[in-house]
């Protein structure tokens, strides 16, 4: 899954797709270096980050997906219903939801839903996040969540830990760690470690633009365990580096 972010502000690449015509160049940039799903999202969920306005953010994505969709399987990072619903009128077919809420929207649209784990909201999610054990913890959410998609008539549930949402270094090594544990829930895993900031802590202080080698080690990391697809902002090196793996990743 290859991320293009309509956005002034995300953490990596914000203010560089903005423009409807060079998020879409960057996406089908992504489709030819490998990648079989973008992700296309309107809104920052950094920490930090402020929320933006619904009109906003539809106006910001809905071009993109549209123009996207004929080319390859798009999917809308959102946490707004209406948002999710006009993306996919205009052709997305996953919802990719950082507030595990949306599979209303899925199960009416007929679409796929990922449920994303996240503690508290972005603006204040890393302020002291605490857990007993992350990973039962995060597990147990997402199982729930997961529970209502199928029951709501979800027909394509994905499960993902939400790396960095509401979690300190030491939880998001745990739960990579530990991702065989969500893998074996049988839920099809995703995973989304690319360019994060903790990787930056571990590798001694990396600036965003220095975290591909970190970047794609984890990822691989996540794929061996067993994740079903990887959010990555650097299709072309992960695609290289998954290949490794051989056909049982990629079947
Ligand atoms: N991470 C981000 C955004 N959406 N969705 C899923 N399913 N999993 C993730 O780990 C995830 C996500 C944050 O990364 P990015 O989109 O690069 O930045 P921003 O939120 O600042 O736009």
């Amino acid at each position: 899954m290859g991320i293009v972010n309509a956005t002034p502000d995300s953490f990596s690449d914000g203010g560089r797709f903005l423009d409807p015509d060079a998020a879409v160049e960057h996406g089908i940039g992504l489709v030819a270096e490998g990648a079989d799903v973008i992700d296309v999202g309107g809104e920052s969920t950094r920490p930090g980050a402020a929320e933006v306005d619904v009109e906003e953010e539809r106006r910001r994505v809905v071009p993109v997906v549209a123009a996207l969709a004929p080319h390859v399987r798009v999917s809308v990072d959102t946490r707004n219903a209406a948002v999710a619903e006009a993306a996919v009128e205009a052709g997305a077919t996953l919802v990719n939801d950082v507030s595990a809420s949306l599979f209303g929207v899925a199960a009416s649209a007929g679409v796929g839903w990922v449920a994303m784990h996240m503690r508290g909201q972005p603006a204040t999610m890393q302020e002291d996040p605490r857990y007993d054990d992350v990973v039962s913890e995060v597990r147990e959410h997402l199982v729930e969540r997961a529970a209502r998609g199928i029951e709501a008539g979800v027909g394509e549930v994905w499960i993902d830990p939400g790396i960095g949402f509401g979690k300190d270094d030491g939880h998001n090594l745990e739960l990579l760690a530990r991702l065989d544990e969500l893998v074996a829930t049988g839920l099809p895993v995703l995973v989304g470690t690319s360019r994060k900031g903790f990787l930056g802590r571990l590798t001694g202080g990396a600036g965003v633009e220095d975290r591909l080698e970190a970047s794609v080690a984890t990822a691989v990391w996540a794929l061996a365990q067993g994740a079903g697809m990887v959010r990555v902002h650097d299709v072309a090196a992960t695609v290289a580096a998954a290949r490794l793996l051989g056909d049982e990743v990629a079947a």
